[in-house]
């Protein structure tokens, strides 16, 4: 199929920098948001989200033309939606007595139905909204039947799964493998067609519902292995053994890779996915279920650590570093960093935290400190809850001087035990009890 315009269904995190890979390669594209904000932060020449390279090339796309955006959809050869799939935040799912999350997917069906009027015969539309398994079939077709032409035969239809790290989102656009699950080997020929325009990475053709149950395997997967190693560390801690340690040296073995333990699992992906899972399958998925309960208490673990190394957290002062849900990113959402604050309070401790990735910015029920040093000078601990860069180089010489504190609770094992011993610190670490 030749793609001469193209028109792409919510411009955020993968969308955006979707719409403009597409245009750098000489595609006519249409970015298409329901939130006017973004529509205006564009047409500024601006981005909403921080992904590393991403304004530039947005930028370059804006400005040779081939990137245009708008509130609403026009014709085009194909149409991709990318919007979001939270939880819903009020209703729940329930089996056996106990509660799991449920998929909000309205913005599927509303991207969906806005694509309606403009289909036309041969068009090719895509899903790449992580979704539970089925949706392409049982969600998004019916929808787009309503145009009077019918899914696979009249048009293509077909999910594949975006797969990208944040952080290197525009590499991994273009470098990853992408599965591309047709409704027909037809549309699934199409939907390669379509991202061979810049995919070097493999192009692997499917059906819709095995490309969807691999998005949600891949994190589901990865969310059970950090589950495993989160239990570790508990273990590891009854037993009086490092972790940490333990870990690397299993690692040996050439068929095991477990993965680190930390404060808990966060982001968009990885500690949402599962849940689609669990939703379509109760009765099927008690392990998935499990390490999504094991990963989301890890916060309420490293609480407890941290009152036993301080003794009570009552009126205690903490300096928390990092707040995003993994290194090096800005982003915050479920983070396990901001759990540990908020549940830290609630004890009566006393948090000033240090996110360098939000400097300046105002985060509900956190009091963000305007430095590093700001956060720890009057602080009784230092708490490490995200290996960014900055805090792993960090010196326990360069503060030494600068705070009475001595205590320190790493929980990622971000810094060397005998560094900070020999600068004065009592270090204690999550997964360790020696
Ligand atoms: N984490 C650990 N221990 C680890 C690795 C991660 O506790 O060993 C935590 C992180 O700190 C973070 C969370 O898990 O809070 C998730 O981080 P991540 O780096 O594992 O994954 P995401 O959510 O940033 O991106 C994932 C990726 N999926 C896989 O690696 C299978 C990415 O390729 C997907 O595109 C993305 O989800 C997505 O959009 O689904």
């Amino acid at each position: 199929m030749n793609f001469k315009k193209i028109c792409i269904l919510g411009l955020g995190y993968i969308g955006l920098p979707t719409a403009s890979t597409f245009a750098a390669h000489g595609v006519q594209v249409l970015g298409v948001d329901v939130n006017e904000r973004i529509i205006e932060t564009l047409r500024r020449g601006e981005i909403h989200i921080h992904e590393p390279g991403l304004r530039d090339t947005v930028r370059a796309a804006l400005t040779s033309g081939h990137f245009t955006v708008s509130n609403q959809p026009d014709g085009a050869d194909a149409f991709v939606i990318a919007v979001p799939t939270p939880f819903h935040q009020n209703k729940f799912g329930k089996f056996n007595g106990q509660e799991f999350k449920l998929a909000d997917m309205r913005a599927v069906t509303t991207a969906a139905e806005a694509i309606v009027p403009f289909l036309r015969k041969g068009n090719l539309v895509i899903l790449e909204s992580t979704s539970p398994p089925r949706t392409t079939i049982d969600l998004v077709a019916p929808i787009l039947a309503r145009s009077g032409l019918q899914p696979g035969r009249d048009f293509h239809l077909a999910y594949s799964p975006e797969r990208v790290l944040p952080g290197q989102i525009l590499r991994e656009l273009i470098e990853n493998a992408r599965v591309i699950g047709g409704i027909t080997p037809q549309s699934a020929k199409a939907g390669a067609d379509l991202y061979s325009i810049f995919v070097k990475g493999e192009i692997i053709q499917t059906d819709a519902t095995t490309a969807e149950m691999v998005k949600l395997m891949e994190n589901t997967y990865r969310d059970v292995n950090i589950a495993i190693a989160n239990e570790f560390a508990r273990l590891a801690d009854k037993f009086g053994v490092d972790v940490w340690e333990a870990i690397s040296l299993a690692n040996h073995h050439p068929r095991v890779k477990i993965l680190s333990p930390g404060p808990g699992v966060g982001g968009h992906c990885i500690s949402v996915d599962p849940w689609f899972f669990v939703e379509s399958a109760p009765e099927l998925t008690p392990l998935i279920y499990s390490s999504r309960k094991v990963n989301d208490a890890q916060p309420h673990y490293v609480v407890r650590l941290v009152d036993r190394a301080l003794g009570s957290l009552k009126d205690k002062r903490i300096a928390a570093l990092g707040l995003a849900y993994k290194p090096d990113v800005d982003d915050l959402r479920e983070s396990p960093a901001v759990e540990v604050v908020h549940l830290l309070q609630e004890q009566g401790a006393h948090v000033k935290a240090w996110e360098p990735f939000k400097a300046g910015a105002t985060i509900e029920g956190v009091n963000l400190s305007s430095s590093l040093d700001d956060a720890i000078k009057d602080s009784d601990a230092i708490l490490l809850l995200v290996r960014h860069t900055e805090f792993i180089n960090l010196k326990p010489t360069d503060i030494a001087s600068k705070i009475r504190a001595r205590a320190i609770i790493d929980t990622v094992n971000g810094w060397n035990v005998k560094e900070w011993q020999d600068a004065g610190f009592t270090i204690t670490r999550l997964g360790v009890r020696k």
